[in-house]
């Protein structure tokens, strides 16, 4: 018999491709509900250091779409580390520990936590996770610190918040930076 998780989850991948929409390149590639699904999705795919530029996972729970219009996301924000580009096992190691603690909902304000994502980008990757009540703001404060102490995220890293409302409206490449840790 398999474990159970608390949740059902949705792993996303989504591939650069220059002739489509955003979300004409957002696929879904499957859905899973126990550990043991998990572990075997997670032997089948690539981890992300080897996935191409401009390609990303994302992993939300079942029902909310990995997007800023989903009405999970809608008054949503994210915490961001932002991982060098040299930093590979760093990059798969903290993917992999944001998927168990996300799965796990071993942590305090899980409720609140919609999904993770990694994008794979020219100049840092990063790692995003997305919470729902976004401009809540000592819940988010205590949900990155949550974060920084449950992923053992090192000093050296800063980790970033940002509403989805705010990365939507940006102009330019630069988005309203709500606050560091
Ligand atoms: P990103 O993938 O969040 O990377 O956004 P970035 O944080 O490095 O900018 C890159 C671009 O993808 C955005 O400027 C949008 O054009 C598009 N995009 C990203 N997200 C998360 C969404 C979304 O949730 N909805 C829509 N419609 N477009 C998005």
């Amino acid at each position: 018999s398999q474990h159970p998780l608390n949740n059902c989850w949705t792993l996303w991948y989504l591939e650069n491709d220059r002739t489509k929409s955003w979300e004409e390149m957002l696929h879904k590639v499957t859905s899973f509900d126990t550990v043991e699904k998990f572990w075997s999705l997670i032997t089948h795919i690539k981890p992300p250091s080897e996935l191409k530029l401009g390609s990303h996972y994302s992993l939300f729970k079942k029902g909310i779409r990995p997007m800023w219009e989903d009405k999970a996301n809608v008054n949503g924000g994210r915490w961001i580390l932002n991982i060098t580009k040299n930093a590979k096992s760093a990059l798969d190691s903290f993917w992999m520990d944001a998927m168990l603690c996300l799965i796990g909902e071993a942590c305090e304000h899980s409720d609140n936590l919609c999904g993770v994502v990694v994008n794979i980008r020219g100049r840092a990757n990063k790692i995003s996770i997305w919470i729902a009540d976004g401009e809540n703001e000592s819940l988010v404060l205590e949900i990155g610190r949550i974060l920084r102490k449950g992923l053992r995220i090192e000093n050296g890293y800063v980790l970033e918040y940002q509403l989805h409302k705010d990365s939507k409206d940006k102009l330019g490449s630069t988005v309203k930076r709500i606050c560091t840790i």
